[in-house]
C-alpha cells in the first residue's frame, strides 16, 4: 500500500476529495517526494482531465506554510489563537482523560462530535469516527447542513437519491439548471450541456442571481427566493390545461395524477406570477418549452433547498419529469443527487451495533449555536473534524459565543488553524486526502474511486481514521472494529448485497481500475424505492408525516421587518470555507461583496463600490456593494464563506437564521432578511 509513497518521482492516480458533485479523477505529479503538479486525469470517463482552478492550485494548500504540523494546546484565551506544541501522546491523553471524567460525572452524552464533508472519503467522513462515537455513547449529530431538506423532499416523489446518468445528458435537448450555480459547483454538467448545445439543446437557468451560470444560459429566469415550488406548480397547471402531459406514462408509472390535475388548477399563471416575480408570459413560455421538448432534464441544486420550504420545493420540482414521461427517454429526467446508486453498507462501516445506549440524544448541526448555549444537560465537550462551524453554521454570533464557553472542552482536528480551531483547547493536525487510503463515491456521476497514499504525512499530521484509532485505544476500547486496516474497512463497506448497483465494485477492482462504474440501469420501467414502487405525485407517506400529500406551495417564514431577502451563496474559488484562508484564492475573489439591484441602491442612496452595514436581529456585517441588475429588487446576494480577517466584519452567517426547513431538519441559510445602513 505504501508503494506510491515510496516512489519519489512519478505520476499517480488520485481523487478530488472536496465536497463537489463532480468528484474528478486527478493525476498527482511527484518530484523528489513532493507533489509538484495536480492535473485532471484524462482517463476519468466523466471528468476527462478537466478540473477547476481550486484544485489545480491544490499543491499550494497542501504545502501552505500555515498548515498544522503537530498537536497543540491552547495557552491564550479562547478565540485568541495562542497555542503551544505538544506531543501526540499528551494530546490523546489529555482528551481521553478529560472524556473519562466527563463520562463518569455527566455521562457520555455530554460529548458531541461535530463534522461534515471537508474530505469526502467515506472512511474519513463517516467511518472510524462513527464507530468510535457509537462505542463512546456520545450525543449524535444530525448532519443536516447541506442537502437534507431536498433529499427528504425528493425521496417522497422518487424514493431515494436516484436520478439519471449524467453521461446521458449529451442527448438532452432542454436543460433546466434550477437553483444551481453549476459553472462553479458542477462544472462537468456544464461541459456536457455545452456538447448538447452544439446539437441544438437549449439551456435555461432559474435563479435569484444572474451569476456565471445565468450569464451563459439561452434564457435566464430570475425568481424571488423561496418561490420555486409555486413556479413548478404553475408549470404543472399549464401542462395539464394544455394537454402536454403524457397520459400513458402517468397511468403506468405514477400515483395520484388525477388528484394532481385537480389540485394544480388553483396555481394559475397570474397567481404564480405574483408569488414568484416571473412574468405570466414567461411562465407560459417555460411550461410550453418544457412540455414540447424531449429529452428534457432538470438539474436541481441546493439554492432552493436552503429555504424554509426547501423540502417541498424539491419534492414539487421532482414531479415535473413524470408529467411529460421524461424518465423513459435517454437524457430526460432529473438529478437532485445520485448518491443512492453508490450507497455502501453503513452497518458494516459504521457499526451502529456498538452503540450501547441506543437512546442517545440527537443534536441538529444547524442549531449548534443555540444548543451550545441552551441545551440541558449541557454539551461539555465537542470534537470538531472536517468542518468549520464558526464560519459555516447559521446564527454565527451564537455559534462563536458557544465555542467561547469556558466550560466547553473543545477539540478541533483540521489541516489549518480555522476560525473554529482558534477556540479549541486541543488542536490536532490532519493529513490531506493525498496522504490517506480511502474510497470515494460521487453524488452526481456513477463512479466509485479509490485514493491510495501518494505522499508522506505532512509533519506529524494524522488522518481521521488514525486519530480515532488512537482515541479508541486511549479510551480502552478493545473491539476489533478499532484495529481494522483501511483496506479491510473498504472491503466491508462494499460488501452490500442490498445495493444491486455495487456488483462490480470491490476493493480489488478499485485498486486495479481506479474508477469503477455502478451497475445502473434506467430507473423505469422498474420498481422505484417509494412505498408504491411508482413515482408518487400523491404521497400517503407525506400525509402520515404531517405534510400535504400533494405538491403544495407555502411561503417562507416571516423573518422580521427588514426590507431585503438575503441569499449568502458559495463562490467560485472557495469550497465553502476551504481555501478562504489561501492568499491565491482570496485574491481571485478580490473581496466579499453583496449584489444589490440598482433601484434599491438608488432608494437607499448607495453607490456602487460603497461599503455598507448589512444587519438584522442576529448581527451585522460590513460588505462592499456591487450595484446592478443581476438580482431582483428586494433581494441581496453575497458569495463565499470568507474567514474573519482581523478588522473586518465579513462572516455572513452572522446574519443567517437557524430555523429548520420543512423537511429533514435542513438549513435555511437563504430565507433570512436584512436591512442595509450607510456607514
Ligand atoms: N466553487 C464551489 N463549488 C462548490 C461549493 C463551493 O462553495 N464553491 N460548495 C459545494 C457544496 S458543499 C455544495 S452543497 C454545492 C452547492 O452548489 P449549488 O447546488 O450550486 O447550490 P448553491 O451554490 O448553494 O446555490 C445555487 C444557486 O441557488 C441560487 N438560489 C438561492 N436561493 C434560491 C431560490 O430560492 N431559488 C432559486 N431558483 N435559486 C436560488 C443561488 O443564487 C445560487 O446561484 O456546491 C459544491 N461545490
Ligand atoms: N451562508 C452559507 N452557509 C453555508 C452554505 C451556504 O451556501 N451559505 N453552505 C452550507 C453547505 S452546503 C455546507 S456542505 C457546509 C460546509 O461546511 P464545512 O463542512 O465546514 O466545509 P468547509 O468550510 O469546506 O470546511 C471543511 C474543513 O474540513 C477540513 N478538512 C479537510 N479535509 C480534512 C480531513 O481529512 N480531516 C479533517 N479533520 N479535516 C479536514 C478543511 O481544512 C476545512 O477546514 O457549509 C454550509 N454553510
Ligand atoms: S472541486 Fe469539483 S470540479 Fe474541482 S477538481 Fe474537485 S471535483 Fe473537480
Ligand atoms: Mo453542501
Amino acid at each position: 500500500m505504501t508503494t506510491f509513497v515510496n516512489q519519489r518521482d512519478g505520476i499517480f492516480p488520485s481523487v478530488c476529495p472536496l465536497d463537489c458533485p463532480d468528484q474528478c479523477g486527478l493525476l498527482l505529479h511527484k518530484e523528489d517526494g513532493k507533489i509538484i503538479k495536480v492535473e485532471g486525469d484524462p482517463n476519468h470517463p466523466v471528468t476527462q482531465g478537466n478540473i477547476c482552478n481550486k484544485v489545480r492550485n491544490m499543491k499550494e494548500r497542501i504545502y501552505d506554510k500555515n498548515r498544522l504540523q503537530f498537536p497543540m494546546k491552547r495557552v491564550g484565551a479562547k478565540g485568541e489563537g495562542k497555542f503551544e506544541q505538544i506531543s501526540w501522546e499528551e494530546a490523546i491523553d489529555t482528551i481521553t482523560s478529560r472524556w473519562k471524567k466527563l463520562i463518569d460525572i455527566d455521562g457520555p452524552e455530554s460529548i458531541l462530535p461535530y463534522s461534515f464533508y471537508g474530505n469526502m472519503g467515506n472512511l474519513t467522513a463517516e467511518g472510524m469516527d462513527r464507530r468510535f462515537f457509537h462505542r463512546l455513547g456520545a450525543s449524535q449529530l444530525n448532519r443536516t447542513i447541506c442537502q437534507s431538506a431536498g433529499t427528504t423532499g425528493y425521496k417522497y416523489t422518487m424514493g431515494g437519491n436516484i436520478g439519471i446518468d449524467p453521461e446521458d445528458t449529451i442527448h438532452t435537448k432542454l436543460f433546466i439548471f434550477w437553483g444551481i450555480n453549476a459553472v462553479s459547483t458542477n462544472m462537468h454538467q456544464i461541459t456536457l450541456a455545452q456538447k448538447a448545445r452544439k446539437n441544438g439543446a437549449k439551456m435555461i437557468v432559474i435563479d435569484v442571481h444572474k451569476n456565471q451560470t445565468g450569464r451563459m444560459a439561452d434564457w435566464f429566469i430570475p425568481i424571488l427566493p423561496g418561490t420555486d415550488g409555486a413556479l413548478a406548480l404553475g408549470m404543472m397547471h399549464i401542462l395539464f390545461a394544455e394537454n402536454m402531459v403524457n397520459e400513458e406514462f402517468l397511468q403506468a408509472f405514477t400515483v395520484g395524477h388525477h388528484e394532481l390535475r385537480e389540485h394544480v388548477k388553483q396555481y394559475d399563471p397570474l397567481s404564480v406570477s405574483r408569488i414568484t416575480g416571473v412574468p405570466i408570459e414567461d411562465i407560459y413560455k417555460l411550461a410550453r418549452m418544457y412540455g414540447e421538448t424531449t429529452p428534457s432534464y432538470i438539474r436541481i441544486g441546493n439554492g432552493l433547498q436552503h429555504h424554509d420550504n426547501g423540502g417541498m420545493s424539491t419534492r414539487t420540482i421532482a414531479c415535473l419529469p413524470a408529467l411529460t414521461g421524461q424518465w423513459l427517454v435517454k437524457g430526460g429526467g432529473a438529478i437532485k443527487s445520485n448518491s443512492g446508486f453508490l450507497a455502501f453498507n453503513e452497518e458494516k462501516l459504521q457499526r451502529p451495533d456498538l452503540l450501547i445506549n441506543k437512546e442517545t440524544r440527537v443534536v441538529n448541526m444547524n442549531e449548534i449555536g443555540k444548543k451550545l448555549l441552551e441545551l440541558t444537560p449541557p454539551i461539555k465537550s465537542m470534537y470538531v473534524y472536517s468542518c468549520n462551524p464558526a464560519v459555516v453554521a447559521p446564527e454565527g454570533n451564537k455559534v462563536r459565543e458557544g465555542l467561547r464557553r469556558e466550560d466547553l472542552f473543545l477539540v478541533v482536528h483540521d489541516l489549518f488553524m480555522t476560525e473554529t480551531a482558534k477556540y479549541a483547547d486541543i488542536v490536532l493536525p490532519s493529513t490531506s486526502s493525498f496522504e490517506n487510503t480511502d474510497f470515494y463515491g460521487s453524488y452526481w456521476h456513477h463512479y466509485m474511486q479509490i485514493q491510495q497514499p501518494v505522499i508522506e504525512s505532512y509533519g506529524e499530521s494524522k488522518s481521521n481514521v488514525e486519530v480515532f484509532r488512537l482515541l479508541a485505544k486511549g479510551m480502552g476500547f478493545t473491539e476489533d472494529a478499532f484495529t481494522e486496516t483501511e483496506a479491510e474497512m473498504i472491503t466491508r463497506a462494499l460488501d452490500h448485497p442490498e445495493n444491486p448497483y455495487l456488483t462490480d465494485i470491490q476493493y480489488e477492482s478499485l485498486i486495479e481500475k481506479q474508477y469503477v462504474k455502478a451497475n445502473v440501469k434506467p430507473l423505469l420501467p422498474g420498481k422505484l424505492p417509494t412505498p408504491s414502487g411508482k413515482i408518487e405525485l400523491y404521497s400517503e407517506k407525506m400525509k402520515q408525516d404531517g405534510h400535504p400529500p400533494l405538491p403544495t406551495y407555502f411561503p417562507i417564514v416571516d423573518d422580521g421587518d427588514f426590507p431585503y431577502l438575503f441569499v449568502p451563496a458559495p463562490n467560485h474559488n472557495f469550497l465553502n470555507s476551504t481555501f478562504s484562508n489561501i492568499q491565491k484564492h482570496q485574491s481571485l475573489e478580490k473581496e466579499p461583496r453583496i449584489h444589490m439591484n440598482v433601484l434599491d441602491a438608488e432608494a437607499e442612496g448607495i453607490e456602487n463600490g460603497e461599503t455598507v452595514m448589512v444587519w438584522n436581529q442576529r448581527g451585522e456585517c460590513e460588505l462592499k456593494v456591487s450595484v446592478g441588475d443581476n438580482v431582483l429588487p428586494g433581494v441581496i446576494v453575497s458569495q463565499g464563506l470568507w474567514a474573519n480577517i482581523p478588522g473586518t466584519k465579513q462572516l455572513v452567517n452572522t446574519l443567517t437564521p437557524d430555523r429548520l426547513s420543512d423537511m429533514g431538519g435542513g438549513a435555511t441559510f437563504f430565507s433570512g432578511r436584512v436591512a442595509i445602513s450607510k456607514l
